[in-house]
């Protein structure tokens, strides 16, 4: 039985919920049998990518290896799910064309601002408005909204009704099969 890979590409601001999402995507495909892994911005930054920092080149390389990396693994097979900031659309794009056409799927996590800095779950919007952590995404520091993402996700449906993170999974999945 053979599984075509693909990348998921879950881009959006700090706390809009892109890993939240990857994981339960995650569960959800594992729950039906499908293999699929998680590149996750906090672990690779531990590892693969623990010499980069936040400029616009620190993340652009970033950016680059998680893309060969997430590319390796759906030519292996698996549903590689990604979830990075990946602020600049040119990185985003780049990504795009190392993927064989039709594999790559791009999820914009399309949450405002507000939302994201009220949640706020690690508190780094905070340090970022007192000037603590400099170039943040959203206060100091850009992010371009995808043109024409394949997945656009919000935290309230068309009748103002709460999304849960399992509902956002089912959406992408359903895109996939
Ligand atoms: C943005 C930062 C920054 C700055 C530390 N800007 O909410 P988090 O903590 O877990 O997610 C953010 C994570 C972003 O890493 P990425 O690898 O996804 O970024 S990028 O795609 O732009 O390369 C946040 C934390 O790292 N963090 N400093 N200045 N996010």
């Amino acid at each position: 039985l053979q599984q075509k890979g693909c990348v998921v590409w879950i881009t959006g601001l700090s706390g809009s919920g892109k890993s939240t999402v990857a994981f339960a995507m995650d569960r959800i495909l594992n729950s039906m049998s499908k293999v699929s892994y998680v590149l996750d911005g906090d672990k690779i930054r531990e590892g693969l990518c623990n010499d980069l920092g936040f400029s616009e080149k620190d993340r652009q390389e970033n950016i680059r290896r998680v893309g060969e990396t997430a590319a390796l693994f759906a030519d292996a097979g698996l549903i590689t799910v990604v979830s990075f900031i990946s602020p600049y659309r040119r990185d985003r794009d780049r990504v795009r064309q190392v993927v064989p056409v039709g594999s790559f799927i791009e999820v914009f996590m399309d949450v405002p601002l507000d939302v994201c800095e009220k949640r706020d779950a690690k508190g780094l919007y905070k340090l970022a408005r007192q000037g603590v952590i400099k170039a943040f995404t959203g206060i100091d520091d850009p992010y371009e909204k995808p043109v024409n993402p394949e997945i656009v996700i919000r935290a309230v449906n068309e009748h103002g009704v709460c999304v849960t993170p399992d509902e956002m999974a089912q959406i992408i999945i359903h895109h996939l099969t």
